[in-house]
């Protein structure tokens, strides 16, 4: 085992950023799943949640909360991080980015009825800035990766969107078709590919796990 451990819900959510980049990076980690309140409390009581907030990542003897955190220094640990300060600057934007594009990933803790509208208003984001957005900062690549001449974290994260996307809306990314052959490359990578169909992966959430973290978490 490598000590890593990645304290979440059992669900995709915040925690999925890191999942994603460990699972490319090939390194092992293990799962502490919140199923009930008292476990979050003591989290809490234990001074282990900086803001009272998971996920938290336990790695290098580092108790590390905020998402974005928990990335960052993942990539920096796996070598994700881009080669140089323009580089890493570069992944950075594309980070930040991919992390505003993830307009998918709430969706099901709004109410039913309004699940079909932001779906719609989705798809129109998508469309408007992020895909195109995407498709031409692969054009201007000669590795099919987003930045220098391997995978970074900033193609990690926008890997999680369009799977999410996906989801959702399967086949968007096809009218872009440099994201498209980028969109295979990533689920045909060995490591990625073994994570995706793993049990470590969670699905798409339902009523059920929305309704598992609010008990938990709120
Ligand atoms: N900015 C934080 C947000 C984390 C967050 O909102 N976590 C939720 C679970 S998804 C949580 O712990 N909520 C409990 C609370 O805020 O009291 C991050 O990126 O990690």
């Amino acid at each position: 085992m490598s000590g890593i451990k990645l304290t979440y819900v059992k669900g995709r959510g915040f925690g999925e950023s890191g999942r994603l980049i460990m699972a490319a990076a090939g390194v092992e980690w293990e799962e502490a799943h919140l199923t009930d309140k008292a476990q979050f409390e003591k989290l809490k009581q234990d001074g282990l949640l900086m803001f009272g907030q998971v996920p938290l990542l336990q790695i290098d003897g580092l108790n590390i909360v905020q998402s974005r955190a928990i990335i960052q220094y993942l990539a920096n640990k796996f070598d994700m991080a881009g080669k140089t300060a323009a580089d890493k600057a570069k992944v950075n934007m594309i980070i930040e980015g991919a992390k505003d594009f993830g307009i998918f990933h709430g969706i099901a803790f709004h109410p039913k009825e309004s699940q079909a509208g932001l779906i719609a208003e989705n798809k129109k984001k998508a469309e408007n800035r992020y895909l195109p957005a995407f498709e031409k900062l692969l054009s201007g690549s000669n590795s099919g990766y987003f930045v220098g001449d391997s995978l970074t974290a900033a193609d990690v994260l926008v890997f999680e969107d369009l799977l999410f996307m996906e989801d959702y809306l399967p086949g968007l990314t096809a009218s872009y078709p440099k994201l498209q052959v980028f969109f295979e490359k990533m689920k045909g990578n060995p490591k990625l590919s073994a994570y995706l169909s793993s049990d470590k992966r969670f699905p798409i959430p339902d009523d059920k796990y929305v309704a598992e973290v609010i008990k938990v978490l709120y």
